[in-house]
């Protein structure tokens, strides 16, 4: 939009004095920012508006995302560089006096997600808008997000994360667009006129679901969508007579706190309560919607596509079901053939501890007409495939079986679209953890591998790196992320790869003030940053990479005078707290901090920072500062990773196995431009059909590995005697589940050889270029396309190739 300078001054002054009475003095960074969002609110309000009447008289097929979580990060910056205002607003502030980073700083970071799942879902709401699709997410609006993450003594400690506190200034509380949400009671089948039966809900426990809309705004095209985050609150008609104190308690807990756990399904009926009530109010609004502006519901799967991101909202099936049978009179047939024709599912996990099931009985009482149609889903799914693929695989894929509701399966038969987030993942989905499924569906499956927002995770992260593009390239792959490749015209030439290390060596100077504020560590410029930010899981292996910092520190013990490039090595990352094994890593990486940073003999040469609390707005500091991208899960465990692609895109290297989309980074990049090491997934499962995994020959074959492991046990990290016992142990006791030791060796060839590398930094800055060039194909706006095309359906903007 057009403004001038002296118009957003003028406008925010005037919004200052509305809101706090005072003067511009007399206010914080918060209130400049309260402030500031209103206005962003103000000024993109007419599109907020104007792209719903479009999509109204358009009559556009809306897409409806469904995730349990969402990791939009702060808006200020994304929303002024959507709407193209970034500038005028930064140099207005400036000519008022104020700080533009301190302000957009004081933005509260909503923590809505745990890592992967919930960060994709906001770089595909993001994408969505930019690209013009007609794209709406829905979700829980938790009223605590992710726990923040604090280090006492090297342990990590949970505290709440009281997000809205000062109340969130990009929400819409919509009271008229409220709706009842069910839990318990009993039903009766109630017999009509006409001979049929109709499903009558009795004595149920009612929560009422009032949406918080949040504008999505698109990259310079005047779109902007909506997120609706659901909040359980009393329904209107409650009075104190009807509800007790425990029943309101049950109702706020409902979505009180995001559950921390990304690692593996918990049995807890309130995670349940949580599921059904996003996806149900989230079904009821859409039938509402489109009920007002169509004619029958024969044209519902031209007009709305929903997809489930994982099976947390998997009831959105049997959901859909009940309301087009209850409450629009089809039969089941036709209700059937509407829902899978509307309904597709992304799986983000192979890890089969992770795939959620719910015990039947839980289930029944919770939901007793859900239950219902489940087992009528799950009886026609028995009698239309039993002929043709016998009794034992359908036993074994059926929605319901061993007592359980069996969600990734429910989510596949009730799907006309199933797919996998990197081709690796795809592949092990139809040959492993899906494998019958796909037998019995091979059309449904296909892969989508994942993207990220470039425009978040460079143009604003890395505004030095996206400058430097522009100068040499324009500005066009800010929407056509492709044309970042012809970047590669610039892999020999000195100068520009000078400017590089230039920008590279600045976004190192950020994030060191910002350890040396937080951590009271003092880290070189010119060492190089070795990078691991993501959830703490044992399959994704920091603790190969602790023992490359156990490695170096002892080879700078035993060699003080040998010559290598200084190092840093960076971590981000929270374990779930009921994670015992994972808290214990965090120690070990905090005591061995402790011990290396305040070593005189290594001085600056080696130093560790875990940076504490991880999460979106200390990715944007620590991701344009990387030079190393640890990415070294074990082989076929990470469904895809997205940090992998995120620092690519800022000039990171690769140090990566071959797993997820590492390896189509490393395709995309070059080999030569990579550090891949590691068993493949076929090693990998070839280990576990032979069952000759044997940890201890690797521990007894290789002193230097034996001596590391030893330090664990030995003492010489003090502080650790319970965790290192306990990972040790892990290792040679309980036969080292993800094949740590059977990777050391090759890990630490390619530390060497990038230890080596380094030292040329015309050739290191080639290869950085190389990543940033390839980087374009893992954009989420061309994911998102792909989506649009094969999945929902729907037109989409132009991307060129
Ligand atoms: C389930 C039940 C109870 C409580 C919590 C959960 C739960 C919550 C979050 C289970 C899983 C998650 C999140 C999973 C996740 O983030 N997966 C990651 O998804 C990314 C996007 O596709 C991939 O890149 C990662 O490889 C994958 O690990």
């Amino acid at each position: 939009m057009k403004l001038t300078r002296a118009q957003f001054k003028e406008d925010f002054l005037a919004e200052i004095k509305t809101l706090y009475a005072t003067d511009l003095s007399d206010t914080s960074a918060l209130n400049q920012f309260i402030a500031l969002g209103h206005l962003v609110r103000r000024y993109d309000g007419s599109n907020w508006k104007q792209t719903g009447d479009r999509y109204r008289q358009h009559d556009d097929k809306q897409v409806y995302y469904f995730s349990i979580e969402f990791l939009p990060g702060r808006l200020l910056k994304s929303n002024l560089l959507n709407l193209g205002l970034l500038d005028t607003v930064r140099q207005g502030l400036t000519e008022l006096g104020l700080d533009f980073a301190a302000i957009s700083a004081a933005e509260p970071d909503p923590g809505l997600g745990n890592g992967g799942l919930g960060r994709l879902a906001a770089c595909y709401m993001d994408s969505m808008a930019s690209l013009g699709i007609a794209g709406n997410g829905n979700g829980i609006r938790y009223r605590y997000g992710l726990f923040k993450q604090v280090f006492m003594d090297g342990y990590q400690v949970e505290l709440p994360d009281d997000w809205l506190r000062n109340g969130n200034v990009w929400e819409i509380r919509r009271e008229n667009k409220a709706c009842l949400v069910r839990f318990g009671g009993n039903v009766w089948m109630q017999p009509q006129p006409d001979g049929s039966l109709k499903a009558i809900s009795e004595n149920t426990d009612d929560v009422w679901a009032v949406p918080y809309d949040v504008g999505m705004v698109g990259y310079h095209n005047d779109v902007t969508n909506t997120l609706r985050l659901w909040s359980a609150e009393l329904p209107p008609s409650a009075d104190n007579t009807t509800f007790s104190q425990a029943r309101r308690d049950r109702i706020d807990d409902i979505t009180k706190v995001l559950y921390p756990d990304d690692s593996n399904s918990e049995g807890q009926a309130l995670r349940l309560r949580q599921e059904y009530f996003f996806s149900s109010a989230g079904v009821q609004s859409i039938i509402r919607h489109f009920g007002l502006h169509h004619q029958g519901v024969k044209e519902l799967a031209n007009k709305i596509a929903i997809h489930i991101n994982d099976t947390h909202p998997t009831l959105v099936i049997p959901e859909m079901m009940r309301l087009l049978m209850d409450e629009h009179h089809c039969s089941w047939e036709v209700a059937w053939a509407l829902t899978t024709q509307v309904m597709s599912y992304t799986n983000h996990t192979i890890m089969q501890e992770a795939l959620e099931t719910w015990p039947i009985e839980m289930f029944k009482g919770l939901l007793p007409r859900l239950y219902q149609i489940v087992a009528e889903i799950d009886r026609r799914y028995r009698v239309a495939k039993t002929p043709i693929f016998g009794e034992e695989l359908v036993n074994r894929t059926a929605p319901l079986g061993n007592g359980q509701v069996r969600m990734a399966f429910l989510a596949v038969i009730g799907s006309h679209s199933v797919n996998g987030v990197a081709p690796l993942h795809t592949e092990l989905l139809k040959e492993d953890v899906l494998r019958d499924l796909y037998q019995v569906y091979p059309e449904r499956f296909n892969n989508k591998t994942n993207g990220i927002a470039t425009r978040r995770w460079v143009q604003l992260a890395n505004e030095p790196l996206a400058n430097l593009i522009d100068s040499k390239i324009g500005s066009t792959w800010r929407q056509q992320p492709n044309e970042l490749k012809t970047l590669t015209a610039y892999q020999h030439d000195a100068k520009f790869l000078k400017q590089l290390m230039a920008v590279k060596v600045q976004n190192k100077a950020a994030l060191a003030a910002y350890i040396k504020q937080t951590l009271g560590i003092d880290i070189r410029t010119d060492a190089i940053f070795d990078v691991q930010i993501k959830r703490l899981h044992a399959y994704k292996r920091q603790l190969l990479h602790v023992f490359e910092i156990i490695r170096e520190y002892l080879a700078i013990k035993d060699q003080p005078e040998a010559v290598e490039p200084a190092r840093v090595h960076i971590f981000g990352a929270k374990a779930a707290p009921s994670y015992h094994y994972a808290k214990s890593i965090i120690k070990l990486i905090n005591a061995l901090a402790d011990l290396v940073n305040h070593d005189p003999a290594i001085g600056d040469r080696l130093k560790v920072a875990f940076i504490p609390n991880y999460g979106v707005s200390l990715g944007e500091l620590i991701i344009p500062a990387a030079d190393v991208s640890e990415q070294i899960s074990t082989a076929s465990k990470e469904a895809s990773g997205t940090s992998n692609m995120k620092l690519m895109a800022n000039g990171a290297v690769s140090l990566a196995t071959l797993d997820g989309a590492n390896i189509d980074i490393i395709e995309a990049a070059g080999e030569a431009n990579e550090y891949a090491f590691g068993l493949t997934a076929k090693a990998v499962y070839g280990y576990y059909q032979r069952g000759d995994y044997q940890a201890a020959d690797f521990y007894n074959a290789d002193p230097e590995l034996k001596r590391i492991l030893d330090t664990l046990i030995d003492g010489t990290i003090p502080g650790i005697s319970t965790e290192g016992r306990e990972i040790y142990d892990s290792l040679l006791k309980y036969n080292d589940e993800f094949f740590v030791l059977a990777d050391y060796e090759s890990y630490v060839q390619q530390q060497r050889q990038i230890a080596h590398d380094y030292e040329d930094q015309t050739q290191w800055q080639g290869k950085a270029l190389a990543n940033i060039a390839a980087s374009g194909v893992f954009s989420a706006d061309l994911a998102v396309a792909r989506y649009s095309d094969d999945i929902w359906q729907v037109p989409h903007a132009k991307l060129g190739q």
